[in-house]
Protein backbone atom coordinates (compact mmCIF):
# COMPACT_ATOMS: atom_id res chain seq x y z
CA UNK A 1 0.00 0.00 0.00
CA UNK A 2 1.24 3.51 -1.22
CA UNK A 3 1.74 5.93 1.78
CA UNK A 4 0.44 9.77 1.44
CA UNK A 5 1.49 12.74 4.03
CA UNK A 6 -1.15 14.99 3.82
CA UNK A 7 0.03 18.43 5.64
CA UNK A 8 -1.38 21.39 6.14
CA UNK A 9 -0.30 24.97 7.20
CA UNK A 10 -1.02 27.78 9.14
CA UNK A 11 -4.39 28.61 10.66
CA UNK A 12 -6.41 26.00 8.34
CA UNK A 13 -7.54 24.61 11.66
CA UNK A 14 -9.84 27.82 11.51
CA UNK A 15 -11.48 26.06 8.24
CA UNK A 16 -15.35 26.24 8.41
CA UNK A 17 -15.29 28.57 11.86
CA UNK A 18 -14.52 31.73 9.79
CA UNK A 19 -14.61 33.54 6.70
CA UNK A 20 -16.93 30.98 4.63
CA UNK A 21 -17.36 33.38 1.74
CA UNK A 22 -13.70 32.33 0.81
CA UNK A 23 -13.18 28.66 2.43
CA UNK A 24 -16.52 27.40 2.81
CA UNK A 25 -18.42 25.72 5.65
CA UNK A 26 -16.50 22.67 5.95
CA UNK A 27 -13.85 22.13 8.80
CA UNK A 28 -10.55 21.12 8.90
CA UNK A 29 -11.80 17.67 10.09
CA UNK A 30 -14.55 17.33 7.40
CA UNK A 31 -11.55 17.21 5.30
CA UNK A 32 -9.69 14.99 7.04
CA UNK A 33 -12.60 12.42 6.74
CA UNK A 34 -12.97 13.35 2.97
CA UNK A 35 -9.25 12.54 2.37
CA UNK A 36 -9.30 9.45 4.83
CA UNK A 37 -12.85 7.96 2.42
CA UNK A 38 -10.96 8.90 -0.87
CA UNK A 39 -7.98 7.01 0.99
CA UNK A 40 -9.84 3.55 1.31
CA UNK A 41 -11.39 3.98 -2.10
CA UNK A 42 -7.84 4.45 -3.76
CA UNK A 43 -5.79 1.98 -1.41
CA UNK A 44 -3.60 4.50 0.20
CA UNK A 45 -2.64 4.76 3.32
CA UNK A 46 -2.22 8.40 4.32
CA UNK A 47 -1.23 10.68 7.26
CA UNK A 48 -3.38 14.35 7.68
CA UNK A 49 -1.41 16.54 9.27
CA UNK A 50 -1.70 20.30 10.36
CA UNK A 51 0.70 22.98 11.57
CA UNK A 52 0.85 26.72 12.72
CA UNK A 53 4.81 25.96 12.82
CA UNK A 54 6.69 26.71 9.70
CA UNK A 55 9.63 24.43 11.62
CA UNK A 56 7.33 21.82 12.53
CA UNK A 57 6.57 21.46 8.90
CA UNK A 58 9.84 21.49 7.46
CA UNK A 59 11.11 18.98 10.49
CA UNK A 60 7.69 16.52 9.14
CA UNK A 61 9.10 17.41 5.37
CA UNK A 62 12.40 16.25 6.06
CA UNK A 63 11.36 13.07 8.20
CA UNK A 64 9.01 11.70 5.09
CA UNK A 65 12.09 10.47 3.12
CA UNK A 66 11.72 6.78 3.01
CA UNK A 67 8.62 6.55 4.77
CA UNK A 68 6.29 8.30 2.05
CA UNK A 69 5.39 7.64 -1.23
CA UNK A 70 3.96 11.04 -2.22
CA UNK A 71 3.15 14.36 -0.45
CA UNK A 72 -0.07 16.55 -0.89
CA UNK A 73 0.25 19.74 0.78
CA UNK A 74 -1.38 22.95 2.05
CA UNK A 75 1.34 24.74 2.93
CA UNK A 76 -1.47 27.78 3.38
CA UNK A 77 0.55 31.67 3.47
CA UNK A 78 3.52 29.95 4.14
CA UNK A 79 3.04 28.86 0.37
CA UNK A 80 3.43 32.77 -0.32
CA UNK A 81 6.61 33.43 2.55
CA UNK A 82 8.75 30.36 2.88
CA UNK A 83 12.20 29.61 1.41
CA UNK A 84 12.64 27.21 4.28
CA UNK A 85 9.86 25.24 3.35
CA UNK A 86 10.95 25.61 -0.33
CA UNK A 87 14.12 24.18 0.34
CA UNK A 88 12.78 21.18 2.72
CA UNK A 89 10.54 19.93 -0.65
CA UNK A 90 13.60 20.15 -2.89
CA UNK A 91 15.51 17.61 -1.18
CA UNK A 92 12.49 15.24 -1.04
CA UNK A 93 12.30 12.63 -3.99
CA UNK A 94 8.82 11.84 -3.61
CA UNK A 95 5.94 13.30 -5.54
CA UNK A 96 4.69 16.53 -4.62
CA UNK A 97 1.05 18.06 -5.37
CA UNK A 98 0.28 21.50 -3.55
CA UNK A 99 -3.46 22.14 -3.09
CA UNK A 100 -4.92 24.98 -2.21
CA UNK A 101 -9.05 25.40 -1.34
CA UNK A 102 -9.43 28.83 -3.02
CA UNK A 103 -7.30 29.77 -6.02
CA UNK A 104 -4.56 32.22 -4.64
CA UNK A 105 -3.87 33.52 -8.32
CA UNK A 106 -7.27 34.94 -8.07
CA UNK A 107 -6.98 36.56 -5.14
CA UNK A 108 -4.44 39.60 -3.82
CA UNK A 109 -1.65 39.90 -5.68
CA UNK A 110 0.89 38.70 -2.60
CA UNK A 111 -0.89 35.33 -3.00
CA UNK A 112 0.29 35.22 -6.30
CA UNK A 113 3.69 33.31 -5.95
CA UNK A 114 4.51 30.20 -4.68
CA UNK A 115 7.44 28.90 -3.02
CA UNK A 116 5.87 25.32 -3.55
CA UNK A 117 4.45 25.40 -7.12
CA UNK A 118 8.01 24.97 -8.74
CA UNK A 119 8.38 21.78 -6.68
CA UNK A 120 5.33 20.32 -7.56
CA UNK A 121 4.42 18.38 -10.26
CA UNK A 122 0.89 19.43 -9.96
CA UNK A 123 -1.33 22.48 -8.26
CA UNK A 124 -5.27 22.04 -7.86
CA UNK A 125 -6.78 25.56 -6.29
CA UNK A 126 -9.91 27.08 -6.37
CA UNK A 127 -11.57 23.40 -5.70
CA UNK A 128 -12.57 23.52 -2.30
CA UNK A 129 -12.48 20.60 0.18
CA UNK A 130 -12.66 18.17 -3.36
CA UNK A 131 -9.52 19.37 -4.41
CA UNK A 132 -7.57 17.11 -1.75
CA UNK A 133 -9.46 14.10 -3.05
CA UNK A 134 -8.46 15.09 -6.60
CA UNK A 135 -5.00 15.83 -5.38
CA UNK A 136 -4.97 11.83 -3.84
CA UNK A 137 -6.21 10.18 -6.88
CA UNK A 138 -3.62 12.35 -8.72
CA UNK A 139 -1.14 10.50 -6.68
CA UNK A 140 -2.80 7.65 -7.28
CA UNK A 141 -2.34 7.24 -10.62
CA UNK A 142 1.63 9.01 -10.26
CA UNK A 143 2.19 5.98 -7.98
O1 LIG B 1 -6.90 28.56 -0.31
C1 LIG B 1 -6.09 27.99 0.41
O2 LIG B 1 -6.15 26.78 0.67
C2 LIG B 1 -4.97 28.80 1.06
O3 LIG B 1 -3.83 27.97 1.14
C3 LIG B 1 -5.48 29.16 2.44
C4 LIG B 1 -4.51 30.06 3.21
C5 LIG B 1 -4.11 31.27 2.36
O4 LIG B 1 -3.12 32.01 3.05
C6 LIG B 1 -3.59 30.87 1.00
O5 LIG B 1 -3.30 32.04 0.27
C7 LIG B 1 -4.60 30.04 0.26
C8 LIG B 1 -5.17 30.55 4.50
C9 LIG B 1 -5.60 29.47 5.42
C10 LIG B 1 -6.31 30.08 6.58
O6 LIG B 1 -7.62 29.64 6.57
C11 LIG B 1 -8.53 30.30 7.32
C12 LIG B 1 -9.74 29.69 7.48
C13 LIG B 1 -10.74 30.29 8.21
C14 LIG B 1 -10.51 31.51 8.79
C15 LIG B 1 -9.30 32.13 8.64
C16 LIG B 1 -8.30 31.53 7.91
Amino acid sequence: MKRVLVLNGPNLNMLGLREPDIYGHETLDDVKGLCLEAAEKLGLAIDFRQSNHEGELVTWIQDARGVYDGLLINAAAYTHTSLALHDALKILDIPIIEVHISDPKKREEFRHFSYVEPLAVHVIAGQGPKGYVQGLEKLCELL
